[in-house]
């Protein structure tokens, strides 16, 4: 099996899913009171972790954003354990401690969502440091945003790794938009993608609503890690389906626009490259089925698990 062969694409059809299924349950269990605090849905942006991911060994390693969940589900962790997460009871990725914005896991090779813009960079910069300090082939592929190529993390990181030639990879998410903020209006460049020549990498924009154009643009970036030969950009473009989180409901988003987009839906274009590759709808539906059964029993396992005690919280955040 190759990866886009038909195979492959049901596979990663299923991640995407199950990616889109999952944000849409945590909305619905955030609206009954179930999740608290933030959450930034991943709906719309789905074939860049999708593609991204399906590039990789199980031994790469990422770093996530504070949109963080479909990295997370791409890369494999249990959606009944991450949905545990968000509701914050112990049997969550962090033992309910994290939530939303911190699922991380080491031995999914998962170094971490994180509430901080741009916070991960430096993360991933210093993994791949270590990668390379110990002589290994494994990469780390950075997710990032927009709005993070503003903060000055994210030039250290692209520039730290580029002089030390580290095995990363920044896969940039650009929907366009920080909070309500175009990104227009904080960039005077057309293309962030430019950015990557003034650190002396290449750098590419690529449709970030297909999955396998995402995944096609992994191969040179992954060659090169691999071979000891530095990192690379990747600016995937795309659009969120709704506000920047549960909260927000994204009435600043140009209605033409979004309308545009959701027309080239990534979930929309996997199913039309199934069809092209012979797959019948009879098996696109047994995966829905499959996903939606996945999704019942997340909801299921989050509501059965304990809250942590309020002993073990005083216990973690004691001195001696
Ligand atoms: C360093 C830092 N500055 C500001 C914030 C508040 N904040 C949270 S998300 C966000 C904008 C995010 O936009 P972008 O980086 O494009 O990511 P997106 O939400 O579009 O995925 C801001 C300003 C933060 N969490 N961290
Ligand atoms: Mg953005």
């Amino acid at each position: 099996m190759t990866v886009t062969d038909a195979l492959g694409l049901l596979a990663m059809y299923e991640t995407a899913a199950t990616i889109r299924r999952f944000e849409q349950r945590a909305i619905e269990q955030y609206r009954l009171g179930n999740i608290r605090g933030y959450l930034h849905p991943y709906l719309g942006e789905e074939a860049i972790a999708v593609g991204a991911i399906a590039a990789l060994e199980p031994d790469d390693y990422i770093v996530s954003t504070h949109r963080g969940h479909g990295h997370a589900i791409a890369k494999g962790h249990d959606p009944r354990r991450m949905m545990a997460e968000l509701f914050g009871k112990e049997d969550g990725y962090c033992r309910g401690r994290g939530g939303s914005m911190h699922v991380a896991s080491r031995s999914i090779r998962n170094l971490g969502a994180n509430g901080i813009v741009g916070g991960g960079l430096a993360i991933a910069a210093g993994a791949g440091m270590a990668i390379k300090q110990r002589g290994g082939t494994e990469v780390v592929v950075a997710f990032c945003s927009d709005g993070s190529t503003a903060n000055g993390i994210w030039h250290e990181a692209m520039n730290l790794s580029a002089i030390w030639d580290l095995p990363v990879i920044f896969v940039l998410e650009n929907n366009q938009y920080a909070v309500s903020t175009p990104i227009r209006d904080s960039a005077r460049v057309d293309r962030l993608s430019d950015r990557a020549a003034a650190y002396g990498m290449p750098g590419v924009t690529v449709d970030g609503n297909d999955a396998v154009v995402v995944l096609e643009a992994m191969t040179e970036p992954l060659r090169k890690a691999r071979a000891g030969e530095g990192p690379s950009l990747i600016e995937c473009m795309t659009f969120r389906h709704g506000g920047h989180h549960v909260n927000d409901p994204g009435l600043y988003l140009p209605q033409d626009e979004l309308r545009r987009w959701k027309e080239r839906d990534p979930l929309i274009v996997l199913r039309a490259r199934l069809t092209e590759a012979g797959v019948r709808d009879a098996a696109i539906a047994a995966v829905d089925e499959r996903v939606e059964q996945v999704m019942d029993e997340a909801v299921d396992v989050a509501n059965a698990s304990p809250n942590p005690s309020v002993e073990a919280f005083l216990a973690e955040v004691s001195s001696q």
